[in-house]
């Protein structure tokens, strides 16, 4: 089931009028979220591009409570927000339920939130993490972190005589996340919005810890042209870079049945940041990317039952 467009709710929780960049993934992603919201939301933020360009003050995009945390810990603040509303509830202070959702970027969520977000998720907490995923630290000078696609140039792993880019793979955000025994995970892409929206609302409507990891391109980082953004989030998932699927207790369901993959290099040729991998210096790279793109896709494919055509 997938919601269409002239179904979706008009409210516009997330209003503009914030600063982020023209054609900015992250900001589309919490757009689309926040029309899968249910009843009462509060929105757990943790530092990052969405969270300094939405609140300047005195102005705010956010028409819904929104509690800004550190980048550290937003499982845990989100985690406590639940136990509050829970003590207000039984002291008859509130009635009905709130709806929490904890927003980090990939930063914030791949690398130094990872712990709160475990623990968040190990003590089963009513609440639904969405992670936006622009492949990097942007809000402070596009450093890689842990969900930097192997070969990408940041500031941190330029590419060059040294090194070939960012070296080693992205970190299985999903698999960590579904390794503790939550009944919902999944991967999405904004490319997809019928099928992200769809899986943030089933992410609410579970009863216990959720994770949305959706993958929403940054034009500044990326080296992209902003019109591009909806396209690469397609193409990341046409080219098997980055399979949609979901964890329902533990089990895998592609969400995309396979058909033949776009090949790799249209997907980079489109970004500045992985320039130098179309370059004959960097063929062994470029071939050994796409080694690795295909067998981690296959994993994927093989873990949901379904098999390369
Ligand atoms: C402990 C700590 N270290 C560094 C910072 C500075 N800082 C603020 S936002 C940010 C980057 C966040 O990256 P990400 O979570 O990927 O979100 P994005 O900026 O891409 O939206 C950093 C490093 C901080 N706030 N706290």
């Amino acid at each position: 089931m997938m919601v269409a467009l002239k179904d979706l709710p008009k409210e516009e929780p997330y209003a503009p009028g914030h600063r982020l960049c023209a054609g900015c993934g992250p900001s589309i992603s919490v757009r689309m979220a926040l029309k899968a919201s249910r009843g009462p939301t509060v929105v757990v933020n943790a530092t990052g591009c969405v969270e300094v360009s939405t609140t300047i003050y005195p102005y705010t995009a956010w028409r819904i409570p929104w509690v800004h945390t550190l980048f550290e810990n937003i499982g845990a603040v989100a985690g406590g927000l639940e136990y509050a509303y829970e003590a207000l509830e039984r002291r008859g202070q509130l009635k009905g339920k709130v709806d929490i959702i904890a927003l980090g970027g990939d930063g914030g969520t791949f690398d130094i939130g990872i712990q709160a977000l475990s623990g968040m998720l190990e003590r089963g907490h009513d609440v639904v993490y969405i992670c936006y995923d622009n492949e990097a630290y942007m809000n402070t000078g596009i450093q890689r972190s842990g969900a930097t696609p192997r070969g990408a140039a940041t500031t941190t792993s330029p590419a060059g005589k040294v090194i070939p880019g960012k070296r080693g793979k992205k970190k299985d955000l999903a698999g960590i996340c579904a390794a503790h025994g939550i009944s919902y995970v999944a991967t999405a892409s904004i490319g997809f919005f019928g099928d992200y929206i769809d899986k943030v609302r089933r992410a609410i409507e579970v009863d216990g810890p959720a994770v949305v990891h959706v993958l929403a391109p940054c034009p500044l980082g990326w080296r992209s042209n902003p019109s591009d953004t909806i396209k690469l989030a397609k193409m990341a998932v046409q080219t098997g870079l980055f399979p949609i699927y979901e964890i329902i207790d533990g089990k895998y369901k592609l969400s995309l049945k396979p058909g033949r993959l776009i090949p790799l290099e249209e997907y980079l040729k489109l970004q500045g940041r992985f320039s130098h991998l179309l370059k004959p210096e960097f063929k062994d790279e470029l071939e050994a990317i796409k080694r690795e793109v295909e067998d981690e896709y296959k994993r994927i494919l093989s873990l949901a039952g379904e098999h390369v055509t």
